[in-house]
């Protein structure tokens, strides 16, 4: 595959950026290879600046559930950027995109727009510490809440122990108070609570983890932690970045029947364009500056055109079918790679939750971070480039979600599974050969 383009400019990226990218993840350092400049995209597809087409399910790391450049948002972001493209007041547009949320989220009562996850976690973090007058927040191994002085935190030495910063600049001071603990594990759960009981603000938490590859919630892990949150007098934070209107269009809380005090959203809310939100009930809400204490702000919160897209993508979602499609095409695409892999006598973990999913290459079950670290990273990374070599462009990563969008065809289903089968083989043939 020609990448000579991609090549030249990201040596020209390099000397003027970190990494030459603008995200670590998209320098495929996990994957090796060149990383691809993508020129243009459209459905289901990306094409790069040396004129290859790939069959995307990165889809710009989930918002792109519609596909790309779907036109009933381009069309509007049309219209919309002759009014101008920012006021830094308030819009009509805000009303209406929060009234949508509203109405797919029973349990955001108040809802305030950011223009990144990261900001919609920082801050409803910040809002429990001072509804609760608290400090401690717990959050699970392998689970990403965007790049937070608090979650930027990986496990202490003892499971119950308190964190360590996961980088550097991150202050031992800001870790401290983070404790992390093992996904799906309810006996650490409860002893942590045990431990610390109400000096707990908030338990943080991806309903569906999507950020060590995707690994379901066990059946009663997210009632039970519900349950611990309401008897230690602490916060239940959905941290439904990824799963918000992916997995439902009420998300996790909708699937799985937990309603948290807090959700943070962004990724599709925002339709492609920088939107994130953090709400929920309006006791805690209603301590948000300006009628609260509580600081937060932002000069392109609540943009026009990231509110247009926004409210398109939702008129979208919520039309009937919608998710009946995704999960049909979802399974069509996982059932196919279960299948080649196992024609190939290559061992994977499949893992899915409605549109989203993950092929680990190990043969534990996949359950928590440790067992998503099982995986093969190098027999990950030989997929993703034959998948590549074939047309398909999966997330330069073992430890990150495929994602399935509406404009994928089942001749892009197929099309896949047939790459796969190519990659499979590949993958048997070297190891034997090893
Ligand atoms: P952003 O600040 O990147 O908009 O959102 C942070 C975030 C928060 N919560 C969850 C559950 C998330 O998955 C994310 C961001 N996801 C990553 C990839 N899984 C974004 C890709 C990237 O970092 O380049």
């Amino acid at each position: 595959m020609k990448v000579d383009k991609s090549r030249q400019l990201f040596e020209e990226a390099k000397r003027l950026m970190p990494g030459g990218v603008s995200s670590p993840v998209r320098a495929f350092r996990a994957v090796g290879g060149q990383p691809l400049f993508i020129e243009r995209a459209q459905g289901s597809r990306v094409v790069d600046v040396d004129g290859n087409q790939f069959v995307d399910y990165v889809c710009s790391w989930g918002p792109l559930i519609l596909g790309h450049a779907p036109a009933s948002i381009v069309q509007a972001l049309k219209v919309a950027v002759e009014r101008g493209t920012s006021y830094g007041a308030s819009t009509e547009l805000e009303i209406t995109l929060a009234k949508m949320v509203a109405e797919a989220y029973p349990s955001i009562e108040m809802v305030r727009f950011v223009s990144s996850g990261t900001e919609a976690t920082m801050s409803a973090i910040r809002l429990a510490r001072a509804y609760t007058g608290v400090e401690k927040i717990v959050k699970f191994d392998g689970c990403y809440h965007g790049h937070g002085d608090s979650v930027l935190v990986k496990a202490g030495s003892g499971v119950l122990t308190l964190g360590a910063p996961d980088s550097p600049g991150v202050l031992n001071a800001a870790a401290q108070n983070t404790i992390s603990i093992p996904y799906n594990d309810l006996k650490a759960a409860a002893e942590v609570f045990d431990l610390h009981r109400t000096e707990i603000a908030a338990l943080v938490v991806e309903p569906v983890a999507g950020n060590m590859g995707v690994i379901p919630p066990k059946p009663g892990f997210l009632a039970a932690l519900r349950k611990l949150c309401d008897e230690n007098d602490a916060l239940l934070i959905f941290d439904e970045v990824i799963t918000g209107f992916r997995v439902a269009l009420g998300g996790a809380q909708q699937l799985y029947n937990v309603k948290p005090d807090l959700t943070c959203l962004g990724k599709i809310i925002g339709g492609g364009l920088p939107v994130g939100a953090y709400g929920g009930r309006r006791d805690v809400m209603e301590m948000v500056a300006p009628i609260g204490p509580v600081y937060q702000a932002g000069t392109l919160s609540g943009n026009p055109l990231a509110m247009t897209a926004g409210i398109e993508m939702l008129r979208a979602l919520r039309q009937p079918g919608v998710y009946e499609q995704l999960e049909a095409r979802s399974q069509r695409l996982a059932e196919g790679l279960s299948r080649a892999a196992a024609e190939a006598n290559v061992p994977v973990f499949m893992t899915r939750v409605g549109s989203m999913m993950t092929t680990f290459f190990t043969e534990e079950h996949v359950v928590d971070y440790c067992s998503a670290k099982t995986s093969d990273t190098g027999s990950y990374a030989e997929f993703f480039q034959s998948m590549l070599d074939n047309g398909v462009y999966l997330a330069p990563s073992q430890f990150e979600a495929a994602f399935v969008s509406l404009a994928h065809t089942e001749e892009d289903i197929d099309l896949t599974v047939d790459a796969a089968r190519k990659a499979f083989g590949t993958i048997a043939k070297n190891e034997s050969a090893r």
